[in-house]
């Protein structure tokens, strides 16, 4: 039985479209019922074999998955190299706790992030300059691109290069309208559905990996506008790279940078008040209610709640060939009809 490499490209309920580079194509897959026995999760940017190819209507097996090199839990990724933290510098505003936060979050997953700011256009070259010196001072080095401008591209194509990365940011900042910009293979589109709001506004709703056409992947991913922080207490301080060169030199190991004396990170340095909030946020946060039902509550060190999930067993249904087809059929008749998103 012949078996391909692929690259799940994006997701949707059970189905996947899988990039097979030996054959240059797309392939609509469903997985083998043994991965769902054994609960093994696919992933966009999971690389996998496929088996049972039906050429005539492009659908597909996944028989196995590769070991991933990263996960990252929201956007639902695996195997990216690094991060683009992409932000706009107007409309909608750029606001530095927002910023802060999503560049804690990033931080936190320990994929290389980088930061880019869009819509150059939309202010005056002095506001551009000084949130650039500002962020310098967050540790941090922006690139500025207007993309409407198409203004600071080609740098951005060239740290896209040869990696995976994913975009990730706030709704409207001009995610999509990088992919846009820098895939031209409008076949690559065929393969992915984007949404449409009411308002004939395009956003997009699930991740989707994009072939760059000099080499690499780009993902685009949903806008999302509150990024919640899940790390502990003691981890926080680590992820602000202007006061990373002085960690481990306060006088306790286990300090937490408020009241403690011989404290090296407590000071004025402009984020610390961030900081502050973000430690009273992990300290004192509740378990969302909607999450209550799935994760049970263990108290830990120094009074600080941890969430484990509960055990889930499920009942395992095998499915039938049949089955599939007239699920892939289902799926091709919604596309057709309305240019669903999936
Ligand atoms: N003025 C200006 N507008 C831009 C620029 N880049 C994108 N836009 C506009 O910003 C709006 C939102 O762009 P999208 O690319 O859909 O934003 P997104 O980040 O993908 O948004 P979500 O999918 O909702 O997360 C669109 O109307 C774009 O035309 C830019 O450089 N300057
Ligand atoms: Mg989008
Ligand atoms: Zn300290």
């Amino acid at each position: 039985m012949s078996q391909y490499q692929g690259t799940v490209i994006s997701a949707l309920a059970n189905f996947y479209w899988v990039f097979l580079e030996e054959l240059d194509g797309y392939f609509l897959c469903t997985r083998r019922s043994l991965l769902k026995k054994i609960g093994k999760s696919i992933l966009v940017g999971d690389l996998v074999i496929v088996e049972e190819l039906d050429y005539k209507s492009h659908s597909a097996v996944i028989s196995q998955v590769f070991p991933r090199s990263s996960i990252l839990k929201r956007p639902p990724m695996a195997n990216a190299s690094q991060i683009l933290l992409f932000f706009a510098l107007a409309d909608p505003p750029l606001d530095p706790w927002q910023l802060s936060r999503f560049l804690i979050k990033t931080e936190s997953t320990h994929v290389p992030v980088s930061l880019c700011l869009n819509k150059t256009d939309l202010v005056s070259q002095e506001q551009a300059w000084q949130w650039q010196q500002r962020l310098q001072g967050w540790g941090y080095q922006p690139l500025l691109v207007s993309l409407s401008r198409q203004e600071g591209i080609e740098q951005l194509a060239s740290y896209l290069l040869n990696e995976i990365t994913i975009l990730s940011g706030p709704s409207g900042v001009g995610k999509s309208s990088l992919i846009n910009a820098l895939v031209l293979d409008s076949s690559q589109k065929v393969a992915h559905v984007s949404g449409k709001l009411h308002r004939g506004r395009h956003t997009t709703r699930h991740v989707e990996l994009f072939k760059l056409p000099n080499g690499g992947m780009l993902a685009d991913s949903p806008g999302f506008n509150q990024a919640d922080l899940e790390c502990s207490p003691g981890d926080l301080a680590q992820f602000f790279p202007e006061v990373k060169p002085r960690l481990g030199q306060c006088q306790f190991s286990n300090c937490l940078h408020r009241e403690e004396p011989n404290c090296a990170i407590r000071g004025n340095w402009e984020r610390y008040e961030h900081y502050l909030q973000f430690l009273s946020e992990v300290l004192t946060e509740g378990i969302p209610e909607s999450r209550e039902s799935t994760f049970k509550v263990k108290m830990g060190y120094q009074g600080i709640k941890h969430f484990e999930p509960k055990l889930e067993f499920k009942k395992y249904r095998q499915n039938s060939r049949k089955q599939r087809q007239q699920d892939l059929q289902h799926l091709y008749r919604q596309d057709e009809d309305s240019q669903l998103d999936f």
